[in-house]
């Protein structure tokens, strides 16, 4: 048993692993825990946990059982040609990554609903100048793409601050005091609806790009906001960056909150970073805390090598 091995694979080298395979080995003494790069044999290696590995680095390993994302996206280890056709991939459900992506949700929408940006400015310029038109959370529609884990999370917080709240998916939902829009055929009803768009869908091959100037054009134009506001936090892959520039210019979109982006880090020369209609915030709306993941991956191993299931295995053809 000790001569089984869990790997651990993140981007960033040993010093990005070591906090991850210091919270594995205390979890899991039965296991050797090596990075990827240490002089393990590949035979031994029984499971891997992986956040962003070079691709290929997995393809080698005979006795692999199961991969663990460190995260709750999975399209980072999807992307890999090399990913060992028919062992289970594994994602992060948690309550503390959930309620870190909803934390995120609440501040920006509410940021947006109350015009922080605007009272930032007025008070560097010490300007007292109060907006009568500010609506109540009641007049103004969130609309989340994406209604698993997270979005129904994030959803039914937004739904409690007293947001008008709608959410779409690919399969209906049924979601208390929440409209649910399900498929291509309600998209359109969904997006007409909605002044903040808040996006936590998954990369896939469906999803790819699906934030573009013809979805923005879609959103609600009657709103009480003055124009409507698009919230990323999926995947920068969902998005067309290009697009969405051009609808700030063009006032197809009053403002933006982007987490995620084609590239990451957002290269320093994106326009995205000084356009005053842009928030970025640099891929941490929900960060995995080694020690809240660390605790449920190790219970999947414990549980896997006492002949119980796998929780939490994503579907390869859906891709999430
Ligand atoms: P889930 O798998 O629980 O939910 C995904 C949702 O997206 C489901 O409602 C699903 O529909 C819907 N969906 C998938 N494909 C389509 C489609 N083609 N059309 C319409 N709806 C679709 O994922 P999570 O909620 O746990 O996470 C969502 C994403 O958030 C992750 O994949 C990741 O990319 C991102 N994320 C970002 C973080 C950050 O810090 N920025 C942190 C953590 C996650 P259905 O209900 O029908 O299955
Ligand atoms: C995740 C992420 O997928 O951090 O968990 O993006």
């Amino acid at each position: 048993m000790a001569d089984d091995v869990l790997m651990v694979a993140v981007d960033g080298g040993p010093g990005a692993a070591a906090p991850w395979v210091e919270a594995f080995a205390r979890r899991l003494p039965d296991l050797a825990v090596a990075a990827l790069g240490d002089a393990v044999d590949p035979a031994r290696v029984r499971y891997v946990a992986a956040w962003k590995h070079p691709h290929g680095a997995l393809a080698a390993l005979p006795a692999l059982e199961a991969v663990f994302s460190l995260g709750a996206g999975v399209d980072h280890l999807l992307a890999d040609p090399g990913l060992p056709a028919g062992v289970p991939v594994a994602r992060v459900v948690d309550p503390d990554l959930t309620n870190r992506m909803s934390e995120w949700v609440l501040l920006q929408v509410l940021s947006h609903h109350r015009q922080a940006r605007r009272y930032a400015r007025q008070q560097a310029e010490s300007r007292w100048d109060d907006d009568p038109r500010q609506p109540a959370a009641r007049a103004v529609r969130v609309g989340v793409m994406g209604l698993g884990v997270l979005g129904l999370d994030a959803a039914a917080k937004l739904a409690l601050v007293g947001f008008d709240v709608a959410g779409w998916s690919r399969s209906r939902r049924d979601a208390p005091g929440l409209a649910c829009y399900a498929g291509a055929a309600e998209l359109d009803d969904f997006l007409g609806r909605t002044d903040i768009l808040v996006v936590l869908l998954p990369l896939t091959p469906d999803t790819a790009g699906l934030v573009d100037a013809g979805l923005l054009r879609r959103l609600a134009r009657d709103g009480r906001l003055g124009g409507p506001v698009l919230i990323n936090a999926g995947r920068g892959g969902l998005q067309r960056e290009d697009d969405i520039l051009a609808c700030l210019d063009d006032g197809t979109l009053r403002a933006a909150t982007l987490d995620v982006f084609a590239r990451e880090p957002l290269d320093r020369a994106s326009p995205l970073w000084r356009h005053p209609g842009v928030t970025v915030t640099p891929h941490n709306a929900a960060l995995s805390d080694p020690e809240a993941v660390a605790d449920l991956i190790a219970g999947q191993i414990l549980a896997h090598r006492a002949g119980r299931p796998l929780d939490h295995v994503v579907d390869r053809v859906r891709a999430y």
